[in-house]
């Protein structure tokens, strides 16, 4: 009997170490609020990531909708489709317009040569995504930004420990926003953080995250509640511990898959990037049928056959969701809409054993018929 494979597994340390980290708790009864574990964990994140502040969250979407608002946008937001539903929505639930720009072939970014076409005098922000740990081109989105005076906020879910020319990837930007749900290279449980700069910008975003109180009698803010509890902090600092020990885990599983995969006709892996520390956060392969031999889908019901569980990270597109009612022309987006039909991303952990890599390279293929 094989064993099931899902497509990620959350990390966690040694149940000892998580208990020992929560004890505490049962003496001061604080569970949420801002308390100690949230202190604690936000000290040891800023060190870790190389940012200048940081704000802790419920969660990266939190993170993304909560800048947005905290920036105080009015118009349309440049951002792309190829993504999780999270980045186009936090843009929606903000009553600003998202404006969908192409996506580069190869890093599955931004495609920086199509972003300047699509300002206009409404634009007021871009929200790029670093999908799977892909950089965008941070430099040329920075010009561009500036020439135009527009905010960029980077949805940074997928960047947890990378860096850029040694410098934190959530140092760019007016705020960067990471993710640390259950499912990430780094877990906090559920979690996000937002990097910044700007003190004003913080104390807004501080406003935000707690029902836009800023003192027991003065609410200038209609804010949400986006509180990191303590025990999610516990875990955050907790998983910090090992993280570079997991991402190390994580390298040996993408060689491993790379070893089979890298040079087949009709597959493209993704791509190592020039100054980028990665994080392995993802395994992506497109198949270009033709060439290779078998569709994307073939290859997910073969896979899942044998209750090995790829998914089709991003698929469908988020400007095609029924939510929207067709209301984007999804033939702005072409490059997005080939990788969207053709990607699926394998299964990717720590301690995701090397035969369980080989098995699954084997059965992918043997698609080929
Ligand atoms: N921006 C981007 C670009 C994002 O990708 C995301 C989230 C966000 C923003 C928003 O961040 P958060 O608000 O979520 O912090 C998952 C995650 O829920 C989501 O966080 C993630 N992106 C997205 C790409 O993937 P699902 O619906 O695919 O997850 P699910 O429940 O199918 O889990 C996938 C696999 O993970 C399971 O098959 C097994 C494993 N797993 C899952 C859970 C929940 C575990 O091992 N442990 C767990 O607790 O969305």
């Amino acid at each position: 009997m094989e064993n099931k494979i899902l497509v990620t597994r959350s990390s966690m340390p040694e149940f000892d170490e998580y208990m020992n980290e929560i004890a505490s708790m049962w003496d001061s009864h604080w569970l949420t609020n801002m308390g100690p574990k949230h202190k604690k964990f936000q000290e040891e994140l800023i060190q870790y990531l190389g940012v200048e502040n940081i704000d802790l969250m419920t969660n990266g979407h939190m993170a993304l909708e909560l800048s947005l608002q905290a920036l105080n946008l009015s118009g349309e937001v440049i951002t792309t489709p190829f993504t999780f539903a999270s980045t186009t929505h936090a843009i929606v639930r903000n009553g600003l317009e998202p404006v969908f720009c192409d996506i580069d072939p190869i890093t599955y970014t931004m495609d920086v040569n199509k972003l300047e076409a699509l300002i206009t005098d409404k634009t007021c922000a871009i929200m790029p995504v670093h999908v799977y740990g892909n950089i965008c081109n941070i430099e040329e989105i920075d010009r561009i930004a500036k020439k135009y005076g527009l905010k960029v906020i980077y949805d940074a879910a997928h960047t947890f420990g990378e860096t850029y020319k040694g410098k934190g990837i959530g140092s760019f930007g007016d705020a960067s926003c990471f993710s640390f749900h259950a499912t990430k290279v780094f877990n906090s449980i559920e979690g996000g953080a937002v990097c910044f700069k700007d003190d004003h910008f913080g104390s807004k975003l501080y406003e935000l995250k707690n029902f836009g109180i800023h003192g027991p009698e003065e609410v200038p803010a209609i804010g949400a509640n986006a509180k990191m509890n303590e025990f999610c902090a516990a875990m955050g600092i907790c998983n910090l511990r090992h993280v570079d020990e997991e991402i190390e885990k994580r390298r040996v599983v993408v060689e491993r898959y790379c070893s089979h995969l890298e040079g087949v006709e009709g597959l493209q892996l993704n791509p190592i990037q020039k100054d980028v520390k990665p994080n392995y956060a993802y395994f992506p392969v497109v198949f270009d049928d033709k060439v290779f031999g078998a569709t994307r889908n073939e290859v997910f019901e073969k896979l899942a056959e044998h209750e090995i569980g790829a998914r089709k990270y991003f698929y469908p597109l988020t400007n095609s969701f029924e939510c929207f009612h067709g209301k984007y022309d999804l033939d702005k987006t072409p490059v997005a809409r080939y990788i969207s039909n053709r990607v699926l991303t394998l299964p990717l952990y720590a301690d995701l054993p090397l035969e369980d890599v080989d098995r699954i390279c084997d059965i992918v293929l043997k698609c080929r018929g």
